[in-house]
Formats: C-alpha cells, sequence, structure tokens
C-alpha cells in the first residue's frame, strides 16, 4: 500500500460483507503473515512464544489483563497483539543515510503507514534550524542540546513532557520525578485522549479512577454490557473472556451504533472447537445506538429499574446497600423518573421495547459488569454518561461485590500505569507530598496543562520546548491544522521513540529523534540485565522481559535517556542518584514503592510469577469520595445533533491499525480493502443526500467558530450505521476534530461526535455557494 496524507493511494477501494464473527483461523494467519513480512521466522516464534508468559513479554498492544499463571496458554496472544509485538521486532532500519536521502519536507509528504513501514530508528538524529535534513548527533551532545533548551527557559512551565501508555512504570516514575524536579506539572498523556472521562467520572461517584472488576468478576458475571468498544478489534482476549463468562451463564448486551465482527460470535483459535467449529454467540442483545445515546439509554434504563421496584417493593433494587453505602439517591430517582420518553426513543434510535428487554435481562442477572471504551469516553457528555452507568450499578448494588462492577477497557498497555507513577498534570497533594517526602524537593503544586491545553499553549508560543516520549503527538490530537501550526511553532521538539512517525517531520525549530529499546529488547545496564513492569486494565502489576537483541547497538533504554537528561538538567537543583537509577531499575521500584500507595516490597512482590495486585478501595466497601459513599448523579446532558442535510461522524480504528500507525489497508471485519479514505453511511442517509455508493465527497466539519476544516477525497460506501450517523477512520479525520470540541469537565477531544457535511467532490464549497 501506498498513500500520501491526502489519501492518493495506487490501490483501489474493494467492498464485502462485514464479518459476524471474529478471530479464527484467519486471525492466526493474518497475525502470522504481517510477522513474517516483518521478521525472520525465529524473532517471530521468539516474540509470540514469549508474549504475556510469565518472565515473558508483555504484549504493548493493549491493556487487556493475562489469566492468572498456570492457566495461560501457551500462545496467550491474539491477532492484533502478534502484529504489534512484530511491529517492533521488524528487521527494516532508518540509518543516517535514510535521513540523508530524504529531506523532512519529503518525509512529511508521507503516509503515516509509510513512515512506519522504514523500520527501527537506529541512532539519534538532529535537525538543525533552518535544515531541512536530520543529521546524526552523539547521545552526549543530544542531550546537551535538550538540557541547555530546558535550562534556557523562562519558567519550567514554558516546556511540557507528554507521555503514551507506551512507557514503563519505571520509566514513567523517572519522568514525573524529573518534570517536577526541573519544576512543571506539565504531564499531558494519551490518557488525556483515552480514558480522561472514565477517571473523571469514577473519581467523582466511586472515589477512584479506575475500572472495578478483575478478570474472575467477567467469568463469573451474570449480565455483561459491552458498551462502545470493538473488542473484536481493539481487546481481542477480552473475547476469550467473555466465551468463558458465557460458558458460566452469563447473558451480554452489546451497544454499538456498528455491527462490530466481535460482538456476535467467536471463535477462538486457541481451542479446537474455535479453529473447526461454528464459534461461540456472543451477544444475547444488541442495540445499534445512535452516537452519543448512551446516556439517554441508562437514563430511561434507571427509570424502568425505579418503576418496576415501585410494582414489586423490595425486590429489584438493592435497598440495603443504597442506605448504607450511597448518597443522593433520592434527588437520583426523582430525576430518573422525570426522563422523557420522546427523547429517549430520538437521541437512542432504539424502541421502548428494546430498552425494556434490556431491563429485563437486568432483573434476572444477579451480577453485573459494565464494559466501556471509547464510544464512550469520546463524546461531549461523556463524564455524565459514565456517571450514570454507576448510577445503573449502584441502584442494584453491583459495586464492590464479586461478578460485577466498572469496567473502563483501558487502551494502551501501561496507560494505567504511568497514571499510576504520577504522569498526570493534577496529581493530588498527598502524591506530591510523598514525593517532596522521598526525594527532598518541593514539587510544583499549581496544576499543570493536558493534551489539548499544551497546544493551546504551544500555538500561543507558551511552550517553546516539547518532549514526547513514545507517541505520536501531532497524529493523536485532534485539530491537525492547528496542532501542526503549534508543534511547529516550538524551539524544540524532541521525540523518544522506536519508529519514525508524522511527529518526527512535523516539528519545532530545532528537531531531535531520540531513538530507545522497545519492550521486546534486552535491556543490559550496568547492574546487569534489567526488566520493566507494567499495570494492566485490572490494577494487576507484574514484569516484562525482553528478549530480543537490540534493534541498534546504539540505543540507549527510556530510562537512561531520561536519567542522562534529568542529570544535565537538574543536578544543581535536586539530589536525586540519577546514575543509580540508569544503573538499576530495583532502585527506582524502591523509591516507588516508598511514595506509590500499595506498592510496598515492590521489588519482591512484582518477583512472584503473576506479579501483584493493586488495592482497589471500592472492593473493600470503601468510596473515598467527598461524601464517603458513593454517589447517585443527576445528569441532564443531551446527545449531539448534527442540522439537516449534515451527519454526526465518529472517528475510529480499523482492524489493520494501531493507534496513529496504519499498518495495511484491510479492515477486514468489516468488510472495507484496499483504501482508508471511506466514510461509512447508512443507505438511506445516501439516498437523502442524493449520494450513491463510492461517490468522492470532501468530509468538512462545522463548529462555532466557522473555520474551515476539510478532509478530502473519501468514498462514501452503505453501511449498518443509524440514520444521521456516520463513521471514519482516525488519523486520517482528525484534521476535522475542532481543538475546542471536548467533553465537558474532562477535557477529553469529543471525537466521536463530529458534525459533518458530504461534499461532493467537484460540488461548489461552501464558500463559492457565498
Ligand atoms: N488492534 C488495535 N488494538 C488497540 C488499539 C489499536 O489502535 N489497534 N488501540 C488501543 C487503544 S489506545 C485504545 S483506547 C483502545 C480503543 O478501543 P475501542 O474503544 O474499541 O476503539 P475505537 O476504534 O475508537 O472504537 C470505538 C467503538 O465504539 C463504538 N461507538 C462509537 N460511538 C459510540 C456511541 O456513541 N455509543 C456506543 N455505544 N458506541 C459507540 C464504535 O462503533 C466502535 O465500535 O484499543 C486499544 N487496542
Ligand atoms: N480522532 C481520534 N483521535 C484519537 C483517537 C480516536 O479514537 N479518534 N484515539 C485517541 C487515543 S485513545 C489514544 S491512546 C491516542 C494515541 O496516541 P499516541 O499514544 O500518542 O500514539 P501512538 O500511535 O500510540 O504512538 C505510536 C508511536 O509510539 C512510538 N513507540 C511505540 N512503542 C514505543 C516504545 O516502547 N517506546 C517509545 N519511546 N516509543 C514507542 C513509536 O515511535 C510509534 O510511532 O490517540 C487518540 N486520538
Ligand atoms: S488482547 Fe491486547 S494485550 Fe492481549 S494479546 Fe491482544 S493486543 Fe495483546
Ligand atoms: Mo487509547
Amino acid at each position: 500500500m501506498s498513500t500520501t496524507p491526502n489519501g492518493d493511494s495506487d490501490e483501489q477501494l474493494k467492498v464485502s460483507e462485514p464479518k459476524t464473527w471474529a478471530a479464527g483461523v484467519p486471525a492466526v494467519a493474518h497475525a502470522l503473515q504481517y510477522s513474517l513480512e516483518q521478521t525472520s521466522p525465529r524473532r517471530t516464534a521468539l516474540t509470540l512464544l514469549n508474549m504475556n508468559q510469565v518472565d515473558g513479554i508483555d504484549c504493548p498492544g493493549c491493556a487487556w489483563p493475562d489469566p492468572a499463571p498456570g492457566h495461560r496458554h501457551k500462545n496467550e496472544y491474539c491477532e492484533n497483539g502478534a502484529k504489534h509485538i512484530n511491529d517492533e521486532a521488524t528487521s527494516s532500519r532508518v540509518t543516517a543515510e535514510f535521513f540523508a536521502q530524504h529531506p523532512v519536507s519529503e518525509l512529511a509528504q508521507q503516509s503515516d503507514e509509510w513512515l512506519n513501514r522504514q523500520g527501527r530508528l537506529t541512532e539519534p538524529m538532529v535537525k538543525r534550524p533552518g535544515s531541512d535534513h536530520y543529521e546524526p548527533i552523539s547521545w552526549h551532545d543530544a542531550l546537551d542540546l535538550v538540557a541547555t533548551e530546558l535550562r534556557a527557559l523562562d519558567s519550567p512551565d514554558e516546556a511540557a513532557f507528554y507521555t503514551s501508555g507506551r512507557v514503563s512504570n519505571e520509566a514513567a516514575f523517572v519522568l514525573q520525578l524529573f518534570a517536577r524536579a526541573f519544576g512543571t506539572n506539565n504531564l499531558p498523556d494519551c490518557s488525556n485522549l483515552c480514558h480522561e472521562s472514565s477517571g473523571t467520572a469514577l473519581s467523582e461517584t466511586l472515589g477512584t479512577g479506575k475500572g472495578t472488576v478483575s478478570l474472575l468478576d467477567l467469568h463469573h458475571a451474570d449480565l455483561i454490557f459491552v458498551v462502545g468498544q470493538n473488542p473484536g478489534t481493539n481487546h481481542p482476549r477480552q473475547l476469550s473472556a467473555l466465551e468463558e463468562a458465557k460458558r458460566n451463564g452469563a447473558r451480554i448486551i452489546a451497544i454499538n451504533p456498528l455491527p462490530e465482527a466481535g460482538l456476535f460470535r467467536f471463535k477462538n483459535p486457541q481451542k479446537p472447537r474455535g479453529v473447526i467449529g461454528s464459534g461461540v454467540p456472543i451477544a444475547d442483545q444488541y442495540l445499534p445506538i445512535r452516537l452519543g445515546g448512551d446516556l439517554s439509554f441508562f437514563r430511561a434504563l434507571n427509570r424502568l429499574l425505579l418503576e418496576a421496584e415501585d410494582a414489586r417493593p423490595g425486590e429489584v433494587l438493592d435497598r440495603d446497600f443504597i442506605d448504607a453505602s450511597t448518597s443522593g439517591f433520592e434527588e437520583f430517582a426523582e430525576h430518573a423518573r422525570s426522563t422523557d420518553w420522546d427523547t429517549v426513543l430520538a437521541e437512542t434510535g432504539l424502541s421502548r421495547a428494546e430498552i425494556e428487554v434490556a431491563r429485563d435481562e437486568v432483573m434476572r442477572a444477579d451480577r453485573i459488569v459494565v464494559c466501556w471504551a471509547m464510544g464512550i469516553t469520546q463524546h461531549r457528555h461523556a463524564v455524565p454518561t459514565i456517571r450514570e452507568m454507576v448510577n445503573f450499578l449502584l441502584l442494584r448494588g453491583n459495586v464492590g461485590r464479586a461478578g460485577s462492577g466498572a469496567c473502563p477497557v483501558r487502551g494502551h498497555s501501561n496507560v494505567q500505569g504511568d497514571r499510576t507513577m504520577g504522569i498526570w498534570e493534577q496529581m493530588p497533594d498527598h502524591f506530591l507530598d510523598a514525593l517532596q517526602q522521598e526525594f527532598g524537593f518541593d514539587p510544583p503544586r499549581v496544576h499543570g496543562l493536558d493534551a489539548v491545553n499544551t497546544i493551546r499553549a504551544m500555538h500561543e508560543g507558551r511552550i517553546k520546548v516539547f518532549l514526547g516520549m513514545a507517541g505520536n503527538f501531532v497524529r493523536a490530537t485532534p485539530d491537525s491544522a492547528v496542532t501542526e501550526e503549534a508543534m511547529r511553532r516550538c524551539r524544540l521538539t524532541a521525540h523518544v521513540s522506536t519508529k519514525l512517525n508524522r511527529s518526527h517531520t512535523v516539528c519545532g525549530e530545532t528537531a531531535l529523534i531520540l531513538p530507545t529499546l522497545g519492550r521486546t529488547e534486552i535491556d543490559v545496564q550496568a547492574g546487569g540485565e534489567q526488566f520493566v513492569t507494567v499495570e494492566d486494565s485490572m490494577s494487576e502489576v507484574h514484569a516484562s522481559h525482553g528478549r530480543l537483541e537490540p534493534a541498534s547497538r546504539v540505543l540507549l533504554s527510556e530510562v537512561a535517556i531520561l536519567a542522562r537528561l534529568a542529570n544535565k538538567t537538574v543536578h544543581d537543583k535536586v539530589d536525586i542518584p540519577w546514575q543509580e537509577f540508569e544503573d538499576d531499575y530495583g532502585t527506582i521500584r524502591d523509591r516507588i514503592s516508598r511514595v506509590v500507595p500499595g506498592f510496598h516490597d515492590f521489588n519482591a512482590r512484582v518477583a512472584r510469577p503473576g506479579g501483584l495486585k493493586l488495592p482497589n478501595p471500592v472492593n473493600e466497601g470503601m468510596f473515598p469520595t467527598r461524601t464517603g459513599t458513593a454517589i447517585f448523579t443527576s445528569n441532564d446532558a443531551s446527545a449531539p445533533t448534527a442540522p439537516p442535510r449534515h451527519l454526526l461522524l465518529q472517528t475510529l480504528r480499523s482492524h489493520d491499525q494501531w493507534n496513529t500507525i496504519p499498518y495495511t489497508n484491510n479492515d477486514r471485519y468489516r468488510g472495507i480493502h484496499g483504501s482508508r479514505r471511506v466514510v461509512l453511511v447508512n443507505a438511506a442517509d445516501m439516498d437523502e443526500l442524493g449520494l450513491a455508493e463510492r461517490d468522492r465527497v470532501d468530509l468538512v466539519s462545522v463548529w462555532s467558530d466557522d473555520v474551515e476544516r476539510r478532509a478530502p477525497g473519501f468514498e462514501v460506501v452503505a453501511y449498518p450505521t443509524p440514520r444521521g450517523c456516520a463513521a471514519a477512520y482516525y488519523p486520517e479525520t482528525n484534521v476535522l476534530v475542532p481543538l475546542d470540541s471536548v467533553a465537558d469537565v474532562s477535557n477529553q477531544p469529543a471525537s466521536k461526535s463530529v458534525v459533518v457535511r458530504l461534499e461532493p467532490v467537484g460540488a461548489p464549497t461552501a464558500a463559492g455557494r457565498g
């Protein structure tokens, strides 16, 4: 595949029927094919056999947890995890000669897929002011350059330190320590773009920002809601857990505007019957909800449950739990009873009968889990929606009890761990106090900038130095044109990365590429061979041991890069043994054990097979909220709408991409092949808009600031999505998401509700029409 950022591709779009089952033999075949295209059979075997095993490599694909030691399959991975790990293990290399041949301006024209395909970065490179080429630089000079720029700033708050959840606990802890010792809380992270809304709503209502369920809870639930997530693609081993739950008698309700393959039937490739049989059915009820209709859905469900309790007092709600452990019930109940059915039916696009079927499922279930991901968090009203899901769980006492609870399904493999380690622009005082006590300096207390506010600050010249660790900031963030301009206004941008991406090509006046070891690789320091740790979506913390020879002998580990940089930047301000951290990561874990709650005896406990589980107060009957109880809330926000002849667009992942990086042009489960510049539209909407299959259109977003945001050259494909709703891939459509279009309270970009019009290519533009 070859595509430029504007989407000129030499492949043709082919469309086939969407699949109604996920995984099975094709998943194994596709994983192996992609892996073997990347690297040798020997390295493929090394990565795959070590993946997610005790003493092996933690899969960097997503944050889904592993079964307990002793219960793991010898192939404990999924198609996408296998592709992802071998994308890192690739044998291709980006060298100094590559950069000599390709000026930055030329690289900026290449597609995300092309940049990634060039392979692993091998040595530090610098682009000097005015130059159009990256050239080699020694580690010593590269880190001096960053330290000098940082020290020259008028204020530490003129720097921002971005991380993604690819970073280990050890590196994350050192990074936040460095940033705070330097004097800023500007720690934007990918969580700002991912589950920020979950953390906000859960902290407020339950007193913990994390999910409350374990894998065992999921296995033993009676009813599981899978809301706003596409597990067949993005958390494939979740399907094994759902299969296990079904075997134990669970029922499943899937709520999603798109009939995603993994929601219907799963052929478990780890089991003989999954290979030869027809697989197991997953969802017992599928609700094709309109985009953003989930708040209304849960309000209606809660109203129905309150009414059922009126009819059969004492039989429906868990009054003991409500009385003993919650507050705000009466106010919530009054508000829920006022839920208007016409609004519910309009916002959800569902029938009352469908919602009543869901209620009946709920009434038959004792233990209930609600799982959700980006289909919920990336809406303007995400926070009230999650609060309403919590109301639902509280009504029948489904938190803090076996087999039930809240399950925000995390994305990046260590995104939850990074937060635990202090990567947050708003860490609470008790964490900062503990840092102060341990390291003897006074960390800044003023909250820092999140991702959206970092872009604003860069754009306005308030952030001058940007250090990115393990992500692709310009592609992951909204309003691409604005973000790119913001990035280019920085004096220095520096990225600690494994592979080439757009953030290296859209860069500051001076730009650095600092190449690093990946999680698959053997990491030897002065103190011997090192391992790192990660925390999964269910708060299990375990070790990850690299197994492959490093991609280049020049690479430094993330911890080494940060420790050396910190030493050069803040050596005269704080007395922290950065060198010791680099030599032996165990010394970092010792510090973590004294600073971060739940990590006592970290080194000893993480050495045990399977690692350790962090305590969750909710599961110990405590709700550390402002009232000391779980809190019912009254939520009013309305679902997003589009004006006549406009559609509501969600931006989402294909089956063959990993976040900002497409791997191939083959969204297999949805039957979209050969092109990513595709917009999925309901056939009746196409008729109404006068569009035919494969018509070429520009997507133009509509926002109150009247700035034109246009994604050119998309082909229209009829697809089973509710009326008025459309879907297209991220990151190609990030250009359409206005920077100001964010979730209330959490400030997370609202990438799942973008108002667009489809402008046939060749038709006069809005400006032209005057
Ligand atoms: N293979 C692979 N795995 C990944 C990733 C990857 O890129 N590739 N990324 C990782 C990361 S960082 C993350 S955060 C996760 C993301 O995992 P997901 O949240 O599954 O990711 P999306 O592709 O954004 O899919 C959103 C899903 O929500 C549905 N949806 C959209 N809007 C609504 C709505 O209003 N209501 C409801 N009920 N549903 C809605 C969409 O139809 C789609 O099925 O995956 C992780 N795992
Ligand atoms: N429109 C729209 N925008 C979105 C989303 C959406 O659904 N729609 N989803 C959002 C979500 S949920 C997320 S999480 C973000 C993702 O945003 P990011 O996390 O910023 O982006 P990634 O694509 O995961 O980053 C990929 C890069 O990470 C680097 N990398 C990979 N592994 C390592 C490693 O081990 N160490 C180091 N140092 N570098 C490494 C490689 O250089 C690679 O190019 O995007 C967000 N943006
Ligand atoms: S489910 Fe997630 S963590 Fe597990 S193997 Fe697949 S991508 Fe990796
Ligand atoms: Mo994410």
